[in-house]
């Protein structure tokens, strides 16, 4: 149970073997509980049952698809994001009161979980250089403060605007014109953090960022992996769809270090068989990969594949498809066949026949999909990775075609959305042109700075102005003790956001709150009420509207914040009538709909039941890369290694938390309880490396730097994770990624990567392993426990 808000958590580790099916009907319970704790039961019911319907509001939680209109269940949600509702719709407040009571360096002391346990943020607040408190201001001189900033920087780059994938398409926008109208293309977003592996990679091989998989597909394939990713958590309403195919005939392999309950069988909640009965079987087979091993696996998958092409030539392979849409085949086909099958089975754990068996599943499909997510991005070779498995659909044409594809699973509702609207430090010139066709000022062309590389040039003095649009910057990236100083030496920072973060209380010297609607608010400008559009995983573009009154008079819309700072800071400009963007949102979608291609008449179209589905030019056979075809790539193979005596650690989320916001320390289909600084480790490791269970420890993480990246007092828990793999939670040791420990090509932090060893912890509380501070990061780099 949560404490009140007052309170710092309290409760002890309790460990449960971990559960063996998702969903269902203690999940509906545990939400249900959520919402009468957070807010009142007619606000949570109100929200609900408009979540995901057709001019509802659109879930502020995962990118999932949402069935086509009059498929949709009357309860078109799921327990987490029924939580996520309600963690935006509590009736909880923070108000100059709060911040007069709780110094800067008071909240920095507090928890992930307790910041955002105390209410909706109510109106904009400063902190003053060398002041330690929170003021109230007011929005003008807010606006006052940025512009005169903006406007006195040595060059626009000097300004970082930052987008989580909350926000909403008009939004992102109206961010990207204002700084690219401002001079700079610095326009990290969360996924740089995120999928950003699988945009570059996608784009190199099929010319495409996004994925070529609509709901339509999933229900009508015949084998689909599930690699890397836990849907029961963290897309729960996947299972629903995974639940249709399966019924459709479709099998499904799950590869994964962990054996997540999710992975496993499925009690569909929307149903009474699922609420009865023993649910659906989800994973037909699964695969207890060591972290990292996907490379090797798809690569010996590929070779099985070439040589089950030789045992019975012309079977096996799509020929007239590899001929007429792809290039490259023979220098892959080359390089894979000289993969040698130990170091596979190293790499990956897994026995050769099991891999056999998976290619005959494959050699008996005819249509194939392939589902990723974290587990995938977050590695130093996750580009090469996702390139694998493009090889892998095309060696027998699934990729085009009906029930087959790519289906890297998003996360944010609308991080995808937020790309298509510009939010992208590099975007193609065909959008730079059409921006200033559109806009009559040339955009800059210089590629902008990407989340780790921002923090690269705060950390060198290059950065003076911070603007987070939604999100948590400082706690979301990677190494948190050099972030955070990072960070501190900008001049101003200012955050648009709905609850107070720990973003709020690593300040530059000047530093703004500028406290926002959310999803579910009534959003009423000069034209009227207003709604705004999203993008979901499967690029279908639809509408979110609000309901809720908002959490006070004081807030402004995302945009109105956006609008009124542009004008302020660029003074009039004829050609952007930032005005007229703020008083009727239809006034930014008709100029969306001049620079964006596929959403021409946005206006009209947007608002279809259903909305508009984006085609992906893939699936019409054209490959929008310079080579105009489906490329076959050769990839080094690549496994990470951790040395003796270390494990490769991944960061990963719990069931209760969103991203960098826990909400319980609960896991409870991994049955823990009562703490998130665990570490989860296979029996046999433990035995090797002399740890009892429910030891405390701190995880240090090795890197060829002399700085020690330390967490603090975490408890070690015997967990079925595959051998040499170990497992613990972020944000609280997003302090143990190194900054340059990232992706090759999309510069993604390695947070599924951590070489770690464990050590008898220093400052073990013995008091049950729980802590008020979740990760409180001091100069040294050092996370300390208590
Ligand atoms: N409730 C809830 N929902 C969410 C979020 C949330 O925080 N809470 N976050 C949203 C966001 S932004 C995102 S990006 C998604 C994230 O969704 P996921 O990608 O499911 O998130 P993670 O918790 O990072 O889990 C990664 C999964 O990959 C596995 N894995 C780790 N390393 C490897 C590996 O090397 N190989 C393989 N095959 N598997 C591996 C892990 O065991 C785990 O099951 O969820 C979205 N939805
Ligand atoms: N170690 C490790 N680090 C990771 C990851 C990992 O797996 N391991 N995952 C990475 C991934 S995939 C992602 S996407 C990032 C997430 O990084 P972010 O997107 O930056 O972080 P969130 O935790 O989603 O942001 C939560 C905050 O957003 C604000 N917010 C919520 N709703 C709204 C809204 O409607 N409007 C506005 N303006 N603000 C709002 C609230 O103030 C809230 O505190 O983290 C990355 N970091
Ligand atoms: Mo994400």
């Amino acid at each position: 149970m949560k404490k009140a808000p007052g309170e710092e958590p309290d409760e002890t580790l309790t460990v449960t073997p971990p559960k063996k099916w998702a969903a269902g009907v203690p999940a509906v319970a545990h939400a249900l509980e959520y919402s009468l704790e957070e807010t009142s039961a007619a606000r949570a019911g109100q929200t609900l049952l408009t979540m995901n319907q057709v001019d509802g509001i659109d879930c502020p939680g995962c990118a999932w698809a949402d069935p086509a209109p009059g498929h949709r269940h009357r309860n078109e949600y799921c327990e987490n994001g029924a939580k996520h509702i309600n963690d935006e719709a509590t009736t909880r407040r923070v108000t100059a009161a709060f911040f007069r009571e709780h110094p800067v360096s008071d909240l920095a002391r507090r928890s992930d979980a307790w910041l955002n346990q105390q209410g909706r943020l109510t109106e904009p607040m400063v902190k003053r250089p060398g002041s330690d408190h929170y003021e109230p201001i007011s929005w003008n001189d807010a606006f006052a403060l940025m512009a005169g900033e903006l406007t006195s920087l040595g060059s626009p780059d000097e300004a970082v605007f930052y987008t989580s994938g909350r926000a909403g398409n008009e939004a992102a926008f109206t961010l990207q014109l204002f700084a690219r109208a401002l001079g700079t293309n610095n326009l990290p977003d969360c996924s740089n953090m995120c999928h950003e592996s699988s945009g570059y990679a996608l784009h190199e091989t099929l010319g495409t960022g996004k994925g070529t998989v609509s709901l339509h597909d999933l229900h009508h394939a015949d084998l689909i992996f599930l690699v890397g990713q836990n849907p029961g958590s963290n897309h729960p309403r996947q299972l629903s769809a995974l639940e249709q195919a399966k019924r459709n005939g479709a099998r499904v392999i799950a590869v994964n270090p962990l054996p997540e309950a999710g992975l496993r069988r499925f009690k569909n909640p929307q149903k009474p068989s699922g609420v009865v009965g023993r649910g659906t079987r989800i994973a037909d087979r699964f695969l207890h990969i060591r972290g990292g091993g996907d490379l090797a696996l798809f690569q010996g998958l590929n070779r099985l594949l070439l040589e089950a092409e030789d045992a019975r030539p012309g079977e096996v392979l799509d020929h007239d498809f590899i001929r007429a849409d792809t290039s490259g085949f023979e220098e892959f086909a080359a390089h894979v066949r000289g993969v040698d099958w130990d170091d596979v089975l190293a790499a990956t754990g897994l026995r050769r026949e099991e891999i056999e068996q998976v290619r005959d599943e494959v050699l008996r499909s005819e249509r194939v999909v392939v589902c990723w997510a974290m587990g995938i991005t977050q590695h130093k070779h996750a580009v090469s990775t996702i390139r694998e498995f493009v090889n892998f659909l095309l060696l027998r044409g699934n990729v085009g075609r009906a029930g087959t594809g790519a289906c890297p699973v998003r996360g944010h509702s609308n991080v995808q959305g937020d790309r298509t609207m510009g939010i992208w430090e590099r975007m193609p010139d065909t959008f730079l042109d059409a921006l200033r066709d559109e806009f009559g000022f040339e955009p800059p062309r210089a590629h902008g700075l990407d989340s780790v590389n921002a923090i690269r040039a705060m950390r060198e003095g290059r950065v003076r102005f911070f603007l987070g649009l939604a999100g948590n910057f400082v706690r979301a990236t990677p190494d948190s003790a050099v972030t955070e100083k990072a960070m501190r030496t900008c001049r101003l920072t200012a955050h648009i956001s709905t609850k107070l973060n720990r973003s709020h209380t690593v300040c530059g010297e000047t530093a703004l709150i500028l406290p926002t609607l959310g999803r579910t608010e009534r959003d009423v400008q000069a034209s009227g009420e207003q709604f705004v559009t999203v993008e979901n995983s499967m690029s279908e573009v639809h509408t979110s509207r609000g309901r809720l009154r908002p959490a006070s008079p004081l807030l402004l819309s995302e945009i109105a914040i956006l609008s009124r700072l542009a004008r302020r800071t660029l003074g009039d400009t004829p050609d952007i009538p930032w005005e007229r963007f703020e008083a009727d949102y239809g006034v930014i979608r008709d100029r969306i709909s001049r620079v964006v291609p596929g959403l021409h008449d946005y206006n009209r179209r947007v608002t279809r039941p259903g909305g508009i589905p984006l085609t992906n030019p893939v699936n019409e056979g054209v490959y929008a890369n310079d080579a105009g075809k489906a490329l076959f790539t050769r990839n080094a193979f690549e496994a990470p290694r951790a040395p003796e005596g270390h494990l490769l650690l991944q960061t990963l989320r719990s069931h209760d938390q969103w991203n960098t916001v826990p909400y319980t320390s609960n896991d409870r289909y991994r049955g823990i309880h009562g703490s998130r600084r665990v570490v989860l480790v296979h029996p046999d490791d433990m035995t090797t490396l002399g740890l009892t269970a429910e030891q405390n420890v701190d995880l240090i993480s090795v890197w060829p730097d002399a700085v020690e990246r330390r967490a603090e007092d975490f408890r070690v828990i015997p967990y079925p994770t595959a051998r040499g793999c170990a497992a613990a939670y972020y944000p609280e040791t997003n302090v143990l990624v190194p900054l340059d420990s990232v992706a090759e090509g999309s510069n993604q932090p390695t947070y599924k990567a951590v070489v770690v060893r464990l050590e008898p912890a220093t400052t073990a509380t013995g008091a049950g392993g729980e802590h008020g501070d979740d990760g409180l990061t001091g100069s040294t780099g050092v996370t300390r426990g208590v």
